[in-house]
Parts: structure tokens; C-alpha cells; sequence
């Protein structure tokens, strides 16, 4: 099977499908596009006009992070779901609401003032609260071992991580297994792997284009 991932290198979805690739050591090619001037034949092929999807054989294509990140899973040894039905059921759920808390953090990297800066950092605490309080006592969301759950999470760790907001969004007193998770994800070789060697650099330049709010904040 050939399959060929469609990204762009800042996109935390997309990032989602490139942890599983790696951590599954699954072959695939992938192809950068710039979101910005997309090619046409990206247009013809995504259904939303978003990144990522996965073209498969030259033929199917198949869009939504999650989606691709299952179908990654299911084509390749063993699972990163559980198989029980409510936990496997329980495990989507809180997969999306992780792609909420992407939503939140991209309001924060493009925020223009302090007012939508505070605003979206509160909605992204108050999540990141409320997943404090779901975190079992495990190393990651389903057991000792990561999962599609986790590497859900992982791309949004590493923009807060960046952006220095981690003591804001979990300090290690009142969300400590956040803290924790954050910490040992960010350490797995397949997460550190699935970002473009000059990642920091483009994320600075593009929080410097259009993050007027967090430019500052970072002293940029
Ligand atoms: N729900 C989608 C979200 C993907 C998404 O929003 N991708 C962004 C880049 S990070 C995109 O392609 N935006 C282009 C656009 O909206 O025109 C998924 O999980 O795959």
C-alpha cells in the first residue's frame, strides 16, 4: 500500500497523522504544501480544502485527522485503542475534545490583543482542567503506554511548550498529571520526529506574520 501524507509543516492536525506514522514506523512519503498558495490539484483532491489527508494507492483519499490517524492503526501491528467499547468510545470523545483545544490555542497564537489572548488561554485552561480531572493515574490517557489519544494531544503540548504558556495552562500544582503527560510526550522520539527540523523557527515567523499579541508577549 502507498501512501502519501499531505501536510503543511505547522499544522497540529496533520501533525497528529505524522506521530502515528513514525511511532508505527509505517512507510509513507509526505508532501508540504503552503497553505497560503495551495496547488491545484490540492484543491481537487480535499474535500474541506484542508491538511492533512492521506492519498492512498494514488487513488482514495482520506481527510480528518482523526480519521487518518485510525485507518494508520488499523493498516499496521497492534493497537493504539483499547479494545473495550466504552473506553474505545470514551477515547474518540476526549480525542476530540482535544482537537477543541487546538481550536483554543490557535485563538492564542493569532490573537491581536490582550482581551482575545485572555479569552482563549481561559477557554484552553478550562479544559485542560477539566481533562486534569478525567487523567487517570496511568503514564498516558489509556495505560502505561501511548496511544491515539495522547499523540492527539501531543502537537498542542509542543506549541505551548514553545510559547512558554505551560506554567499558565497546567502548573505542576494543580494539574499535575497534565504536567506529566505533557512532559513524557514531549520525550518520545516518534512526537520529536514528526515536526520539520526547523519547526521553532517557523512557528516564531509565523506567530511574528500574524500574532501581533504573543509577538510581544514573547519579547519577539
Ligand atoms: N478537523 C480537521 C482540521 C484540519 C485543519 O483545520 N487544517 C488546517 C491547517 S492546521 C487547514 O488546512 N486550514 C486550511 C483552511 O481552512 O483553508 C482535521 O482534524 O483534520
Amino acid at each position: 500500500m502507498q501512501l502519501e501524507l499531505i501536510s503543511f509543516k505547522l499544522c497540529p492536525y496533520a501533525q497528529r497523522a505524522a506521530i502515528v506514522l513514525h511511532y508505527k514506523q509505517i512507510p509513507a512519503t509526505t508532501t508540504y504544501i503552503d497553505l497560503a498558495t495551495p496547488p491545484s490539484w490540492f484543491k481537487q483532491i480535499s474535500p474541506f480544502g484542508k491538511v492533512p489527508v492521506l492519498r492512498v494507492d494514488g487513488e482514495s483519499v482520506l481527510f480528518e485527522s482523526a480519521v487518518i490517524a485510525e485507518f494508520l492503526d488499523d493498516i499496521s501491528g497492534g493497537s493504539l485503542l483499547p479494545t473495550e467499547p466504552l473506553r474505545r468510545a470514551l477515547t474518540r470523545s476526549w480525542s476530540e475534545f482535544g482537537a477543541a483545544c487546538i481550536g483554543d490555542l490557535i485563538s492564542m497564537l493569532n490573537a491581536k490583543d490582550a482581551s482575545s489572548y485572555d479569552s482563549a488561554q481561559a477557554a484552553l485552561q478550562e479544559k485542560l482542567r477539566a481533562l486534569e480531572g478525567v487523567f487517570g493515574e496511568s503514564d498516558y490517557f489509556n495505560g502505561p503506554q501511548p496511544g491515539l489519544l495522547d499523540f492527539a494531544y501531543a502537537p498542542l503540548f509542543m506549541r505551548i511548550e514553545l510559547i512558554n504558556a505551560g506554567d499558565v495552562l497546567y502548573p505542576a500544582q494543580q494539574c499535575p498529571r497534565i504536567a506529566g503527560w505533557s512532559t513524557r510526550l514531549l520525550a518520545l522520539p516518534a512526537v520529536q520526529d514528526s515536526v520539520v527540523g526547523d519547526f521553532d523557527r517557523l512557528l516564531r515567523e509565523k506567530i511574528e506574520r500574524t500574532g501581533p499579541y504573543l509577538a510581544q508577549l514573547l519579547g519577539y
